[in-house]
């Protein structure tokens, strides 16, 4: 992307992203996330703001033995299976703000018909062929045993548990009777041999094209697509089938100049079809688009057969050669002008507290999982921000709750809660909650001020004094603003997001440093000018950083729009239009004096240890289990009534000599009197308890506090860390002594 928008010409430019097609065979986890999806949000969104055309595509992958086997294992149908997970997962993908223009499904009766034209195109062009091969059989099952019905020994690396199309341990693809020692899925048996007739597609005859392709991209590409993609075409790409003996899938049947005695029980291979669900999720966008009328009645060709189109698709490392080699052989065979991804950036992989993501060992962090317990806005930034700050861009990378907490704690909270927390508060108790006028001698800060903006982007030699009335401390802070800004944009621009984020959130370190030396608590007093030239700058940061945030924390970025009272501009999906570029003109003011500055609340909350460790517990436990552990920790009804809950109104309150926290209280229960001792004089001065309606247990044995006796506890609540603390009272008047229950 550009720095200056003066550079930014219209080039008719678009772009297309998409993420790897998500198998609906199960919930997706924030490995998933990591991986394929939140990167291409980010990056979406990021174009977006840029004010480029951008369509952001996904969907679910519906077919495939991963399906069938999923509904095998959970007793029910495949169209169960997609219907239960393909919901599922479209919800919690919202809900994670992806901004996808559509999240279609490979069961869409537009990519039946898309992957059946493939198909007859190949066919009919010669670059399909019959053959006649041998399968494994399992005769208990009676059936074939295509893809992962099979396991055995890799017979490139030795892995054990290697799969019949591909090898989860070193990614090597082969021909499923070079497996060493195989064994049926279903009945756990050797498999016999049988013979079966499937099509192939003549990869071959695209080596050449395909290693053009690789070597005028190789110097964009990521080390380890360039290092795969290049491994497979050094062995020679070699004719694949595309068609397997199973029932669930896109059916081969009735495609012209296919001999019909041979297709029945035969479906498309799940790889040949899925890519080309990108192509028909933007179909079936467009057609809703028309129908609804909306959108700039673009169709699909005009993303998908247009040279100005760069196309960008997201993926895991276990994806690569499907896109950098499958999928642009495909396009290219089709021979109507199809574009190919310019760019594949293939993540590896994220673990878990130092361990692959696993569902079977309970090893992992599915989406619904972790909105059950963080349901909020707030904290979806928060683990958006996490991921997006540990993404395992060149190697593999681990996700722990403790660094999850650091991040939220010590960085958006500490960070950029506190900068917009400590502006907000101050406009409103000095400044009537408005963004300040400004005095005379800074009538021209805000063009000043844009000058030098613009002046540091174009990297011209800074002379402070032809930027009057701006001072050093609003030099510095431009300096750290814009470089921040320009290595955020060309970071994220080369797909590295990880230090584009890093650099936005340096942003606010600028920020912060600022507000800290210009000191307004004491200009508001002893030059009260400065102090409105001080929070007129800060307060345009809100509107800054709402933009400069809003690909990675978007809920966050729309509470700081709203409060500056300014139209969101998040980067969401907006079906291919183009927009007003945002993204260059970020830290230009844009705030008129007297525009309302409004809180909403603490951005970040605290996120305590003991919520963090309730997690780590979970991790390898069933739900049953977990279940299990709870129920093990409750007591019953007759063990809480032995507890005496009453209250008390309290009569007397004094700070016991010699100690930070007791306080002596002198209580009235109605019947009686009593004195209690409690570590609340950080909290509370004893004026204000006395009078107090309080709740205490009343039946608590006797105890002594540095020498007095206390008889009886008062109800507090507190944070973990005891910062903060409230006494439990009573709503309204009650006699002392009443009985709490
Ligand atoms: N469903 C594999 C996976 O989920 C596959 C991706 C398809 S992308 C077209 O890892
Ligand atoms: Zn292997």
């Amino acid at each position: 992307m550009k720095i200056t928008e003066k550079e930014d010409n219209e080039s008719g430019e678009r772009y297309l992203i998409t993420s790897a097609l998500p198998y609906a065979n199960g919930h997706i986890h924030l490995g998933h996330c990591a991986g394929a999806y939140l990167p291409a949000d980010i990056y979406a969104r990021f174009l977006r703001l840029n004010g480029k055309p951008t369509l952001f595509i996904c969907g679910s992958d519906e077919h495939g033995v991963a399906i069938t086997i999923a509904a095998e294992k959970e007793k029910v149908t495949p169209k169960e299976i997609i219907d239960k997970y393909h919901e599922a997962n479209r919800r919690a993908f919202e809900r994670f703000a992806m901004s996808f223009d559509i999240y279609s499904r490979t069961s869409h009766p537009i990519h039946f018909e898309t992957a059946r034209e493939f198909f007859a195109d190949f066919l009919r062009k010669g670059y399909l062929i019959e053959k006649e091969e041998e399968q494994f059989y399992d005769p208990v099952a009676d059936m074939f045993l295509p893809d992962r019905y099979v396991e055995g020994i890799c017979p490139n690396c030795g892995y054990g548990q290697a799969r019949g199309d591909q090898c989860d341990n070193c990614g090597a693809y082969y021909n499923q009777l070079d497996l060493i020692a195989p064994k049926s899925l279903i009945s756990g048996k050797t498999p016999t041999v049988r013979k079966t007739t499937h099509w192939y597609f003549r990869f071959d005859l695209f080596q050449e094209a395909m290693e053009k392709y690789l070597e005028s991209n190789s110097n964009d590409w990521k080390e380890n697509v360039v290092q795969q993609t290049r491994a497979w075409l050094r062995q020679g790409l070699k004719e694949r089938p595309i068609t397997r003996d199973l029932s669930w899938g896109i059916p081969i049947d009735g495609i012209e100049n296919l001999p019909s005695d041979k297709t029945r029980g035969k479906v498309m291979y799940v790889w040949f079809e899925a890519v080309l669900g990108y192509i028909s999720a933007t179909k079936h966008l467009m057609s809703i688009l028309a129908e609804k009328g909306l959108g700039k009645n673009f169709s699909w060709e005009d993303w998908w057969k247009n040279p100005n189109t760069r196309y960008y698709a997201f993926i895991g490392k276990d994806n690569i050669v499907f896109h950098t080699l499958l999928f642009p052989s495909m396009l290219i065979a089709k021979n109507e002008g199809f574009i190919i991804p310019k760019n594949v950036p293939a993540n590896e992989f994220l673990n878990l507290e130092g361990q692959k993501f696993s569902k079977s060992r309970n090893w992992t962090i599915d989406l619904q999982d972790f909105l059950q317990s963080f349901p909020e806005d707030y904290h979806i930034d928060a683990i958006r921000y996490a991921l997006a700050t540990n993404l395992p861009e060149t190697k593999d990378s681990d996700f722990t709750w403790k660094e999850f907490k650091t991040r939220n704690n010590s960085e958006l909270a500490a960070i950029l809660g506190n900068f917009v927390n400590r502006t907000i508060l101050f406009i409103q108790k000095n400044f009537d909650g408005k963004v300040p006028y400004l005095s005379e001698e800074f009538e021209n800060l805000p063009s000043q001020w844009n000058r030098l903006i613009s002046d540091l982007k174009l990297n011209k030699e800074i002379v402070p004094e032809n930027y009057k009335p701006l001072e050093s401390n609003e030099i510095d802070l431009a300096k750290g603003l814009v470089q921040s800004f320009i290595n955020a944009t060309l970071n994220i621009t080369a797909f590295k997001i990880r230090d584009g984020v890093f650099e936005i959130m340096n942003s606010v370190r600028f920020a912060n440093k600022y507000f800290n030396d210009e000191e307004p608590w004491k200009t508001v007093n002893s030059n009260p000018a400065i102090c409105s030239k001080t929070l007129f700058v800060c307060s345009q940061l809100l509107y800054s950083f709402a933009l400069f945030f809003a690909p990675i924390i978007p809920y966050t970025s729309r509470k700081l729009f709203r409060s500056v009272g300014k139209e969101e501009h998040c980067g969401d999906q907006n079906f291919g239009e183009p927009s007003e570029n945002f993204w260059t003109k970020i830290f230009e003011f844009h705030l008129e004096s007297g525009t309302p500055v409004q809180s909403f609340g603490i951005l970040f909350p605290n996120i305590e240890e003991k919520v963090i460790a309730m997690q780590i517990q979970k991790l390898g436990k069933s739900p049953d289990e977990i279940k299990e552990e709870k129920r093990k920790n409750l007591i019953s009804y007759q063990q809480f009534s032995t507890i005496q809950l009453r209250t008390a109104k309290i009569l007397e309150a004094e700070k016991v000599k010699n100690s930070k926290k007791l306080v002596r209280l002198l209580i009235d229960l109605g019947t009686e009197r009593r004195q209690i001792v409690a570590g609340i004089a950080e909290h509370y001065t004893p004026e204000e308890l006395i009078g107090l309606t309080i709740v205490i247990v009343a039946n608590l044995e006797p105890t002594k506090l540095m020498g007095i006796e206390s008889e009886g506890m008062l109800l507090a609540a507190s944070t973990d860390d005891g910062t903060k603390l409230t006494l439990v009272t009573t709503l309204s008047e009650i006699p002392p002594g009443s009985i709490v229950k």
